[in-house]
């Protein structure tokens, strides 16, 4: 029985997903790790770093809840409501990807879009939520199209580029010396052998919201690499501070600009690890607010689902 209007479109709002308790971490990392249960190590490894962060809360459930409430409101202002509805896909925990798009056909949906809560295309992140989307829609009879990237669109640059310059601001006398540090997350380096658009799409990001926030000083560096015997893109944070140091470089403004929410990558691998690595050396290190249900984002992701849906490809 539809639930739902005959010509309303599926949103498929796709994000990480993060276990449910501490409990669910050993199911959510054997996900991460296609099946392959994680040694006990590398489990408490994970689980302290949660119990760091948190203690027992998982950010990205609630922020993910939230930028999928704020994203249907902002839907509903622009386009009436019921012109799109939205339901939440996530890679590595329930609701998964395939319960998103089932969930629409139960409604009656027969046409869909998606969009990942990451804005830089790589064939080894959004390329693979699509690929899961487009498989299950097609299974289920629904025509499916995908928001591909929408690093470049000029609300998410301005909204960042307004965290830039609030954050540097909070600097003091040291802002004319910060230098800002765009960060990613990084994939194995064999991306490069494919022509992945990742590492490009993530400069321009980093440039354009340089260029909006008036900083001349910056650079970029990755993060968070996993630890899968094979080699990830460099430098990692670690390095590039370190780095920054012997150059005489003693204040830096993180900006991550492929995370949207806070989570563990961000309220740990920068918060807690590239911080005290930081403070070690004296740099004063501090990091943007990040974008979580901005309004600024959410109208980025609107217009990026009604751009695909009146057949515009990108931004
Ligand atoms: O807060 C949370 O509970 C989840 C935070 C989280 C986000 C996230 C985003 C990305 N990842 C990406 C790629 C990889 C690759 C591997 C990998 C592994 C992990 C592990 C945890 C984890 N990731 Fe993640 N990622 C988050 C969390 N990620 C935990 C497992 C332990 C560890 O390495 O720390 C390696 C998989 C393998 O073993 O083969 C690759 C990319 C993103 C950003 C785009 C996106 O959001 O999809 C790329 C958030």
């Amino acid at each position: 029985m539809n639930k739902v209007g005959s010509k309303a479109i599926g949103v498929l709002v796709m994000s990480y997903g993060t276990p449910d308790s501490l409990d669910g971490i050993e199911a959510y990392y054997t996900h991460i790790r296609r099946g392959h249960p994680p040694t006990a190590e590398q489990l408490k490894d994970l689980t302290d770093r949660y119990n760091t962060i948190v203690g027992g809360v998982f950010p990205l459930r609630e922020n993910t809840n939230g930028q999928v409430e704020a994203l249907q409101h902002t839907l509903d202002q622009l386009a009436g409501k019921g012109a799109y509805v939205c339901y939440q896909g996530l890679k590595h925990a329930a609701p998964f990807i395939e319960d998103g798009v089932a969930a629409m056909a139960s409604d009656g949906i027969t046409e869909a879009i998606g969009i990942v809560l990451t804005p830089q295309y790589s064939a080894m992140s959004v390329g693979g939520y699509m690929k899961r989307a487009q498989e299950e829609a097609d299974k289920q009879g629904i025509v499916f199209k995908g928001v591909q990237e929408y690093h470049l669109h000029p609300e998410l640059i301005d909204a960042l580029s307004k965290r830039v310059t609030e954050a540097l601001d909070r600097f003091g006398e040291q802002r004319a010396d910060t230098l800002v540090l765009f960060s990613a997350h990084s994939l194995p380096a064999k991306i490069l052998e494919m022509n992945d658009p990742y590492a490009d799409q993530l400069l321009a990001t980093s440039a354009a919201i340089a260029k909006a926030a008036g900083v001349d000083k910056w650079q970029f560096t990755w993060q968070s690499a996993g630890q899968t015997g094979q080699p990830w893109l460099g430098p990692d944070i670690l390095e590039t501070l370190g780095n920054l140091k012997a150059e005489g470089v003693n204040s830096v403004l993180v900006t991550p600009v492929g995370f949207v929410s806070d989570h563990l990558e961000v309220l740990y691998d920068i918060d807690i690890e590239a911080k005290k690595f930081a403070d070690e050396r004296g740099i004063h290190l501090a990091r943007i607010r990040m974008l979580n249900d901005d309004p600024q984002y959410m109208a980025a992701l609107a217009d990026s689902v009604m751009g695909v849906r009146n057949g515009r490809t990108n931004v």
